[in-house]
Order: structure tokens, then C-alpha cells, then sequence
């Protein structure tokens, strides 16, 4: 009887009876030409079943393409696929096998007609893609989050006629003011340093950097003066990171890092998505959507924002952030299905209805939607809102004659961490001879 249960239990686990599962699309790898010369490794996803001619939807990326074709619908692409899309993901150039030097800039030279950038590869790879696919009905769309959503938006500065949708998501557009690298000017040390080694590094053969201990809040107070990196471990090697160090203001070089300020209308839709707790690219979605409207507000510049860490929105739910949850919301596949999947139906598949408002909040705390029609929304009101000396907030200024500032000693030899330690590498390019992965990166 034993084991004659065990048996009619197993069966369900063989595998040897599970017929393999249908993958949804086929994969083909090419190298497209770029005007210069160099090709770019690109993998295109079609649909197994399609039937009818079909729009492009492209992600550009520096984080490497998949090299078989995913054996079922993946999670992001769900309400995407379900109105049918050849996927493309290409890798930026430099990057895995796409030729070229990768360089982390943001900086697009317009004056320059024989200058290879971000904005002219998308250029090049759309007009590839549109005459070599076979049944794509010449309609494109790019979208991605924060470095791929970084190349969707730069497209803005010089968008290819085939190019009908874009959506930036988290994308930075300021490195100094206040995305991934500082705050304010403030360097964020372990985002740079880390981020340019992560870049940068795989491919020079004179570059090996690997944290050497568990807690890399250990590592960083070993260090030292940030001239001890270069000195010690990366000798010059990583662009990046000298461009970096040699610029500690605001000077010329970060001011043509600011890319946005190239930006002033939205030649095409554009759905910019921001989440209000990202602690990378906080700053570039609103920057983008704002500077996109400078030369006449464009109906076909929205915004999105909601309680989301970097990137959450494309997570499988988006119910709660940390442990608070949304009310049986589920933020992202709301967005995906309700915003997103809609948005790039009505441009690229022209059908369904045309987005007529201007920015769609999730507001926590109320847990819903709101829509608007301007943002910032016409009834709105500047309010003064207070930091008191005790650490809470209030719309109410301290009353006279109470302490208006907290004190503290700032001392390098005991820095203040602002993560939980130990704490582990920011990118995983560090994690090298301990071999873990970036659990608190978010
Ligand atoms: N926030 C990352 C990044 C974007 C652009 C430049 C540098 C870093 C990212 O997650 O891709």
C-alpha cells in the first residue's frame, strides 16, 4: 500500500512524462550595422503564432541579451503580449558582443553629423530593424527602466519616422544634480565607483576589482582619501570613474552629462514613469516630462508616478513597498495593464483609445489612482512643509524661540551608514572572490 501511494504520487514529478514546454517565441541573433561601422548584437523575439504583421517594441540595453528564447511569456511582458509585439533587445554598443567602446555617458553631441551616440544607434538599429524583419507593420516602440530607459529617452533628441512610442522609465537625466551618482553634488560613492567597475571594468584586461570582505562598509572606511581607488586598485583604468573624480563640481562636464537640457518638446508620445521612493533615478523622469513641454505643453507627454522602489512597476505585483501594502492593490501589474499595455496599443498597433490625461498618481496612504489633467494639477498650492529639530514634519513652522536645527559632529573616521550592515556590494561587478549576489542595492 506504501508503496504503491509513493508510486501514484511521483508520477505527476517525472519529467520523462511532462511534455517540454512550447517556448512562445523564436530567438534570432544578428549584428545590425551601425553608421560607423560597428554592429551591435540584437535578439529578436517573434511570436511562435503570429499571423498578421506586427509593431516592434525595442529595449536597449547595457546588461546583456537573452541567448535562447524564454519557454514562456515572461512576467513583464504579460499584458504586452497579450496585443502581440516582436520583442528586440539589443546590447548598447560595447557592451557583450556589440562593437565599440562602451563609454557611460549620457552625453549626445547634436552638432556632430558623423558622431555615433545612443540616440544615433537607436536611429540606425530602427531603420535596420524595420526594412529586415519580415512582417513587422513598421510601427516602433522603445521603452525600458532607468539604463535602458535612459536610451528610450534619448531618442527624443532625434527620433527615427518609424518611432511611435517611447516610454522612460526611471530614466536618470541629471548625474550630478540627482540621480544615481550624487545628490545635490553630494558624490554617492558606492553608486559611481562601483557602477563604472561594473561598466567599464569586464572588458579591460588590466582591470580585476573584487571586494576582499564581507562588509564593504569595512572596505570604504580602510580606504581611505577616493584618491586611495585609483592609487590603489583601479590605477586609472575606468573612465568613468577619473571623469568622476576630476569633476567634483558642477562644471562643463556635467553640464553636458545633463542631456535633458537638449530637450525642449516631445517630438514623440512619450510615457515618462517615476516611482517615489527610488533612490537611484529619482530625479530624471520629472525632469524629462518637465523639459519635454518647455516649448508648448504636448498632449502626448504623460506622466506616471507611484509608491514604487527603482523599477518595481515591471515586478510581477508591486502590492506594498517594504511591509506596507497597497490595499489589495497591485501597483504594477495595474500600471502594466491599465497604462502601460494601452498606451503602446493605441500608438503602434493603432487601436483602442488615445490616453487623455496628463499624469496618473498612485497615491499611498488613500491607496488609489488619481488622474490629471495638468500636472502639476491646476488647483494646487505651494505649502511651506517643516523638518523640526526632533526629527518630525508639520506643515506648522516651529514656534518662536525653539530650537530650529540638530547638531551633530560629522566624523569621517565613524561614518553614519545608510544602509543596514553588513552590507553588501552595490553592483554585483563587485562581488568577485566572495561570489554573493546584491541583496540591498534598492
Ligand atoms: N540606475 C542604474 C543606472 C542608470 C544609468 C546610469 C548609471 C546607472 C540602472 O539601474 O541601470
Amino acid at each position: 500500500m506504501r508503496a504503491l501511494f509513493i508510486s501514484f504520487i511521483c508520477l505527476p514529478l517525472c519529467s520523462a512524462q511532462t511534455p517540454a514546454a512550447t517556448p512562445a517565441y523564436t530567438l534570432k541573433e544578428v549584428m545590425i550595422p551601425m553608421r560607423d561601422g560597428a554592429h551591435l548584437q540584437t535578439a529578436i523575439l517573434t511570436p511562435l503564432n503570429q499571423s498578421a504583421p506586427l509593431p516592434i517594441l525595442l529595449e536597449r540595453t547595457p546588461y546583456g541579451v537573452p541567448d535562447k528564447a524564454p519557454e514562456s511569456v515572461p512576467a513583464r511582458w504579460t499584458e504586452l503580449a497579450r496585443d502581440g509585439y516582436i520583442f528586440v533587445i539589443q546590447n548598447l554598443r560595447g557592451r557583450f558582443k556589440s562593437e565599440g567602446t562602451f563609454n557611460l555617458s549620457s552625453y549626445v553631441n547634436l552638432s556632430d553629423p558623423k558622431a555615433s551616440n545612443e540616440t544615433t544607434d537607436a536611429y540606425d538599429t530602427i531603420d535596420w530593424l524595420i526594412k529586415n524583419i519580415p512582417q513587422n507593420n513598421g510601427r516602433v516602440g522603445i521603452y525600458g527602466v532607468s539604463y535602458d530607459g535612459l536610451t528610450a529617452a534619448l531618442t527624443l533628441l532625434n527620433p527615427h519616422p518609424a518611432l511611435k512610442a517611447i516610454s522612460e522609465q526611471a530614466s536618470p537625466a541629471d548625474q550630478w544634480m540627482n540621480d544615481d551618482d550624487h545628490r545635490y553634488g553630494a558624490l554617492r560613492l558606492s553608486y559611481d565607483f562601483e557602477y563604472a567597475v561594473l561598466e567599464q571594468a569586464d572588458k579591460n584586461a588590466n582591470t580585476h576589482f573584487a571586494f576582499d570582505v564581507f562588509d564593504t562598509y569595512d572596505w570604504y572606511l580602510r580606504l581611505g582619501p577616493i584618491s586611495n581607488i585609483n592609487a590603489k586598485y583601479l590605477r586609472g583604468s575606468i573612465p568613468y570613474w577619473n571623469d568622476s573624480v576630476a569633476h567634483p563640481n558642477y562644471d562643463e562636464f556635467w553640464h553636458k552629462e545633463a542631456w535633458v537640457n537638449q530637450l525642449h518638446s516631445a517630438p514623440v508620445p512619450n510615457l515618462n514613469v517615476a516611482g517615489f521612493w527610488d533612490q537611484e533615478d529619482p530625479w530624471g523622469p520629472w525632469q524629462i516630462f518637465r523639459n519635454s513641454d518647455k516649448d508648448g505643453v504636448s498632449a502626448e507627454n504623460l506622466m506616471v508616478a507611484g509608491p514604487w522602489f527603482h523599477g518595481e512597476w515591471q515586478s510581477p505585483k508591486g502590492d506594498s513597498i517594504g511591509q506596507i501594502p497597497f490595499a489589495g492593490h497591485e501597483t504594477a501589474r495595474e500600471f502594466r495593464e491599465q497604462i502601460q499595455a494601452p498606451f503602446f496599443r493605441y500608438y503602434l498597433h493603432c487601436s483602442g483609445e488615445k490616453i487623455t490625461w496628463k499624469a496618473r498618481i498612485f497615491q499611498s496612504g488613500s491607496n488609489s489612482w488619481h488622474t490629471y489633467s495638468a500636472w502639476p494639477p491646476k488647483e494646487a498650492k505651494r505649502t511651506k512643509l517643516y523638518l523640526h529639530s526632533d526629527g518630525s514634519l508639520s506643515f506648522d513652522a516651529p514656534p518662536t524661540g525653539t530650537r530650529k536645527y540638530v547638531q551633530y559632529e560629522s566624523d569621517p573616521a565613524n561614518p553614519v551608514p545608510y544602509r543596514q550592515r553588513p552590507i553588501s556590494p552595490t553592483y554585483p561587478g563587485g562581488v568577485g572572490a566572495l561570489g554573493r549576489s546584491p541583496t540591498n542595492a534598492s
